[in-house]
């Protein structure tokens, strides 16, 4: 018999569960990329890099301390860079094919960007929609 944390701590693990099912059913079908990624903590997120788009393209997190794990699936260099309008908020910086980029980044509720602007990937459909609730 499983001896179950604090009824508060379950109450946010399954927010944050039914939080992942209603993310995998918006992305409809691209769900091989969420696999069994149990480890992934709340205000984590996976996003896979390649020509010429990221995936997931739309990203829901709530505020605070957000931490990406960019993976470079294709074959060129690609960067994942934060902005909110033309504000810089992360400069992201290039990851190799097969590698990845951790990085952790405190965000405000709002509406972002991300995109990766090597050799101006993003005017070929490499960026995302980022959003950020209030928190
Ligand atoms: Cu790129």
């Amino acid at each position: 018999m499983l001896r179950f944390p604090r009824p508060a701590l379950m109450v946010r693990r399954l927010a944050w569960l039914l939080g992942i099912a209603a993310f995998v059913a918006a992305c409809g079908g691209s769900a091989a990329t969420a696999g069994p990624s149990t480890a992934l903590p709340s205000g984590a997120v996976t996003v896979e890099a390649k020509e010429y788009a990221f995936t997931p393209a739309s990203i829901t997190v709530p505020a605070g301390a957000v931490t990406f794990s960019v993976k470079n699936v294709g074959t060129q260099d690609h960067e994942f860079q934060v902005l909110q309008g033309d504000q810089v908020v992360d400069a992201g910086e290039a990851i190799t094919p097969g590698s990845s980029r951790t990085t952790t980044i405190t965000l405000a509720a709002g509406d972002y960007t991300f995109l990766c602007k090597l050799n101006g990937h993003d005017q070929l459909g490499m960026k995302g929609t980022l959003t950020v609730t209030g928190g």
